[in-house]
């Protein structure tokens, strides 16, 4: 892929291994990385120091992002294809950070609403790490010059604020990034929470506000069943007065690849019974194979570790690349050193 990389278009996308991973982030990002891995050369990150924004068990962090790894094949991301690595093994994403943060306004950063967000479920630990995640969200994009960054649309505003700062660093010193683009899927990239279908359905919630890639089929039918909807009978998408109904819809449509107007026509005079059963089946059906698959890979940690340290070295010269033209860029001395 080293020598590759110069020919096709760069894509890159992380998962925060800071939680077992839901269903909101397959149908957001991991589904799309596999459909892309032939049209772009793909780095796919486990970024584990985003994680610890948020305190963390260390032996569960350890061990999941070795589970995020086995994940993402299970989706399948194909190692001869694409990068799969742990952030915290290429130093440049820290040190490319450093110099983001230096052509990034505080003001930018007060208007992100992951910020607040997470400050209001973290309200003990509001730490610097959490204010500055969007920089070092930055500095894993622009640190291999990606084109393309398939997310949810919950992290829009994240990769706004990558490009903006990329165009005021090309604007001082020239033609130093690639400005990315955002892969937003045109259903599901919002996938809500079954507890509180206003909410982004999120990994770090109650178990039973989200379904776990790894759920069993039993526990999926469970949480599915007692998701919440409304007290009316009616199935119809209406996000504002029926969350709870349309995000069953969306789950289904995005899975099925059906539209939601024929889904609804298909449950018509049918109650949310039928409505949850079908959301359940869609489910079961799509994550079962790739949880036969993950346990298939995981039963050999010592090839996916190989994986991991295998991509980290081909992410590391990369990396390399575009820091020593940044630090000669903005002005750092370079080594005497061959
Ligand atoms: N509910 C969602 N619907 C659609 N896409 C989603 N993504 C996350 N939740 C949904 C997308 O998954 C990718 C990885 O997300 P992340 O783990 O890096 O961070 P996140 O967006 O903060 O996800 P969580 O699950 O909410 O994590 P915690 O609880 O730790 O903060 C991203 O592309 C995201 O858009």
């Amino acid at each position: 892929m080293e020598g590759e990389i110069q020919k096709k278009k760069i894509l890159f996308s992380g998962v925060q291994p800071s939680g077992t991973l839901t269903l909101g982030n397959y149908i957001g990002a991991l589904r799309n990385f596999n459909l892309l891995q032939d049209e772009y050369n793909c780095i796919y990150c486990i970024v584990d120091l985003h994680a610890i924004t948020v305190r963390q068990d260390p032996a569960t962090l350890r061990r999941r992002c070795l589970e995020v790894a086995g994940i993402y094949m299970a989706c399948g991301i194909d190692p001869e294809k694409s990068l799969i690595y742990c952030q915290s093994h290429v130093s440049g994403h820290a040190e490319l950070n450093w110099v983001l943060s230096c052509f990034t306004y505080m003001g930018e950063l007060q208007r992100m609403t992951q910020f607040k967000d997470k400050c209001a479920k973290n309200e003990n630990n509001i730490n610097a790490g959490l204010f500055t995640y969007p920089v070092l969200m930055a500095a894993d994009i622009l640190l291999y010059q990606a084109d393309m960054v398939p997310v949810g649309s919950d992290q829009k505003q994240h990769i706004e604020i990558t490009r903006d700062i990329a165009q005021r660093i090309n604007g001082i010193y020239g033609d130093v990034f690639v400005v990315p683009d955002a892969y937003i899927p045109k259903v599901g990239a919002r996938i809500m929470s079954l507890t509180e279908p206003e909410k982004k359905m999120s990994k770090s919630d109650s178990e039973d506000s989200y379904i776990a890639i790894l759920d069993e089929p039993n526990i999926i039918r469970k949480k599915i069943r007692r998701a919440v909807t409304d007290s009316d009978t009616e199935i119809r998408f209406d996000r504002e007065n029926k969350p709870g109904v349309s995000n069953l819809l969306d789950i289904i449509s995005a899975l099925s690849g059906e539209s939601v107007e024929s889904i609804v026509i298909s449950l018509q005079g049918k109650g949310y019974g039928a409505l949850k059963d079908a959301a359940a089946d869609c489910v079961v059906d799509t994550l079962s194979p790739i949880q036969a698959e993950y346990k298939r890979i995981m039963a050999d940690k010592a090839y996916l570790q190989g994986i991991l340290d295998k991509s980290a070295d081909t992410a590391n010269k990369l990396a390399k690349r575009t820091l020593s033209k940044v630090y000669r860029k903005v002005g750092l001395a370079q080594s005497g050193r061959k």
